[in-house]
């Protein structure tokens, strides 16, 4: 139903170029300035920022940010708000480089969810089973045959989800197969040859509907270890907690140490890859 009436109403930013910023709200979505007032308090608004919007013009669709809400989260790059949720898209699974992701977000806070796509041509169940154990929701996907269509959009309705993963794996795709149609860019090729669809280049929430958004922009992909402290990373491996609270020493790292709770887990309730994978990181080896 559109709304006639010239109240305020809350949207999301679902995009900003120079200072002009698309938002959408109820059903529909609006062309909006900024109000002077956060200019004075330094305040820009960012995508995904919740917002309150006065309409200029109902027909013009066009209105004025009045409010930011305060943002649940931020990301610096790319710069983004309130992202519920963060999607690892993979082919073959990685482990290395899928527990580098894991690491980082879960420094980050994120809620994870691991995607294994290209299921038609790759069989991800066993490390699929591997991260299930550990703790994370895994979707098998394929973006070609429409396999795992429904759970992705189960996991992604009414939220904010970023797509995170390398280049190729079919993050693109996938937003392709929940859309129905071609929104975004594909493939290598397809860069030089711009056909006015997006490009993951700008930030941009794609919404699949009134509350559930998705952005597919790179960003994730700089992996660092590098702001990441020895001493947080075993934190960041879900599954050492209810171990490292065993461990004989109170600032046990898990490497050396005698009467370690996380080591002698490890080949049972802890997986040797990811715990290898975990020394690794430690000692700055990857
Ligand atoms: N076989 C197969 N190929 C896929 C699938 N998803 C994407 N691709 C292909 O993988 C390539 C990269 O896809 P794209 O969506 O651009 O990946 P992105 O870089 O992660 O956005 C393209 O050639 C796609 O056609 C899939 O599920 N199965
Ligand atoms: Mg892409
Ligand atoms: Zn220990």
């Amino acid at each position: 139903m559109i709304n006639n009436d010239k109240r305020n109403k809350n949207g999301r930013i679902t995009k900003g170029v120079g200072g002009l910023y698309t938002v959408a709200a109820f059903g529909g979505t609006y062309s909006c300035s900024a109000a002077g007032i956060f200019r004075k308090q330094k305040i820009t608004p960012v995508v995904g920022d919740i917002c309150e919007i006065s309409i200029i013009d109902e027909n013009d669709k066009t209105a004025a940010i009045t409010r930011i809400y305060e943002r649940k989260n931020e990301i610096i790059r790319p710069k983004v708000s309130n992202i519920d949720q963060i999607i690892i898209v993979m082919a073959q699974i990685d482990t290395a480089l899928l527990d580098k992701y894991l690491v980082i977000l879960e420094d980050g806070g994120f809620k994870i969810i691991i995607c294994a796509n290209k299921s038609d041509i790759y069989d991800n169940t066993d490390k699929g089973r591997l991260y299930g154990k550990t703790g994370y929701e895994v979707l098998y996907t394929s973006a070609v045959t429409g396999d795992g269509y429904e759970a992705l959009s189960d996991a992604l309705k009414s939220k904010v989800s970023a797509l995170a993963g390398p280049s190729g794996v079919g993050k693109s795709s996938l937003v392709n197969m929940l859309f129905g149609r071609e929104v975004m860019q594909t493939g290598v090729l397809s860069k030089k040859i711009n056909r006015g669809k997006h490009t993951t280049r700008h930030i941009e929430l794609l919404s699949l509907s009134d509350d559930t958004f998705i952005l597919d922009t790179p960003g994730f992909s700089s992996l660092s270890l590098e702001n990441i402290s020895p001493h947080t990373l075993a934190s960041l491996f879900i599954e050492f907690a209810p171990f490292a609270e065993k461990c004989a020493f109170r600032d046990c790292a898990h490497i050396n140490e005698p009467d370690c709770a996380v080591k002698n887990a490890v080949g049972k309730d802890i997986d040797a890859g990811r715990y290898n994978n975990y020394v690794n990181f430690y000692q700055g080896r990857m």
